[in-house]
């Protein structure tokens, strides 16, 4: 049978896609790096093409950079800490632990400083490097009773925070190791340390007691003669229970989704073992199990979305109906409608107005030049938005073409601010309302 002349064309012809984002995770039972969608969909195993074709014999933690499309991970077969494209290519070993009796564990990436850390689990340190393994230094020594394993970094506060792997503490200590705390203790071992400095809560798994819990940051400023906190002190919250193994934990501040690896290792009647699951930055809807494998044992996040479809998996339950997930609904009632809380990266189902533009007055390039302005965010990489800033005089009547792009800011996560200004001198105008109009489409 011949094959017609335009669907060869078809067939030969590859779509062009931007750049998506998605899930990634260790599984160490397979000694695979996994990638999938959001949602769970589109389930993929890394190809490594470089130094290494083989991530490692016993797989740890991992972490994305998205910056630089990039992702890191541990491994303690061969007491490696190594490197590669997100599609695979590039392997690169970045550091070899000498002499054995090491046990590299959690990483983390400081994308300010452009520090690579890890911690050591049976060398009791937490050690960073620069993104190519060069220069390894302790941070922490003697970090843990029984040796640190999960970790995180609140940049902007200067912190480090990690949990032992026997033990029940929670430690937090400036980046350079010094006035070191110990916040909390009770747990039964601790796994997956993780920080939402936005609103400045500790997310993290109690393994053996199976569950999710959080505690808001300002409960630790207790005197220091009342730290540790227990876990029965009341700000700490329990989100998820009865769960099997849960251990790699990672956030979606946006969005306000926690996904959790669970190993399956130590099952017991939980859910969720040897599975990636989801759930809610409160614990208000129960988890989604997303995808299962041999050991799951750590899991990060590419936070960028290129399309609405991609967003609505990212933001929605996988049973959330289309009545909610409709680009015009507003399922959350704030009187934003989904564009717009895609187009700003806000939460569709977390009511919240204060991330909204406003407008200020912005002084131009002339001196005693003024006019007004806005910042709003805006989305890269994507095929389906459009903004644009109008100006009105009388709230009835919005002109295009009037504005002028005056900077743009990164905000990650392939956002960033976008600073807009009038071309109507605010002297000359000064009864002025400007406004971004969102549109959804090709
Ligand atoms: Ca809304
Ligand atoms: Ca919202």
């Amino acid at each position: 049978m011949n094959i017609p002349g335009f669907l060869l064309a078809l067939l030969l012809v590859a779509p062009v896609v931007a750049r998506a984002g998605g899930v990634y995770w260790t599984d160490r039972g397979a000694s695979q790096l996994k990638r999938m969608n959001f949602d769970g969909s589109n389930l993929q195993t890394d190809v490594l093409s470089g130094a290494v074709t083989s991530p490692g014999t016993n797989i740890r933690g991992l972490a994305v950079d998205n910056v630089n499309n990039r992702i890191f991970w541990a491994d303690n077969g061969n007491d490696r800490l190594l490197r590669a494209n997100l599609d695979g290519s590039s392997s690169t070993i970045l550091y070899t632990v000498a002499g054995g009796n090491s046990f590299p564990a959690d990483v983390r990436l400081d994308m300010e400083g452009k520090f690579f850390y890890w911690c050591d689990q049976t060398r009791n340190r937490i050690q960073r490097s620069t993104f190519d393994g060069a220069s390894v230094t302790d941070i922490i020594t003697n970090a843990a009773p029984t040796g640190p394993y999960f970790m995180d970094l609140d940049v902007p506060a200067g912190k480090i925070y990690w949990g032992d792997f026997g033990g029940g503490s929670i430690f937090r200590a400036n980046l350079d190791g010094s006035e070191r705390e110990t916040l909390l203790t009770g747990n039964n071992n601790t796994r997956g340390v993780r920080i939402d400095p936005r609103e400045r809560m500790l997310y993290w798994i109690n393994r053996d007691d199976k569950k999710v819990h959080r505690c808001p940051l300002s409960a630790f400023n207790s005197p220091p003669s009342q730290l540790p906190l227990p876990l029965t002190h009341p700000a700490v919250q329990t989100l998820y229970t009865n769960l099997d193994t849960p251990h790699g934990l990672t956030l979606d501040i946006p969005a306000r989704k926690i996904y959790w690896a669970d190993t399956g290792t130590n099952p017991g009647n939980g859910t969720g073992g040897q599975s990636i699951c989801r759930g809610d930055f409160d614990g208000s809807t129960p988890l989604e199990i997303l995808a299962t494998g041999n050991e799951p044992w750590d899991v990060d996040l590419d936070l960028r979305c290129a399309s609405y479809t991609e967003w609505t998996q990212r933001c929605f339950r996988r049973d959330a109906t289309p009545t909610q997930t409709a680009p015009d609904a507003d399922p959350d009632g704030d009187g934003i409608p989904n564009t717009v809380e895609y187009a700003f990266d806000l939460s569709p189902m977390h009511p919240d107005v204060s991330k909204l533009p406003t407008l200020f007055v912005h002084a131009g390039a002339i001196s005693q030049e003024r006019y007004q302005a806005i910042y709003h965010p805006r989305r890269n990489g994507t095929t389906d938005l459009h903004y644009e800033v109008q100006v009105s005089t009388n709230l009835t009547h919005w002109l295009d073409g009037v504005t002028m792009e005056a900077g743009a800011a990164s905000l990650g996560d392939g956002m960033e601010s976008v600073l807009t200004r009038s071309t109507y001198n605010a002297f000359s105008y000064p009864i002025h309302f400007m406004r971004v109009r969102v549109t959804l489409g090709p």
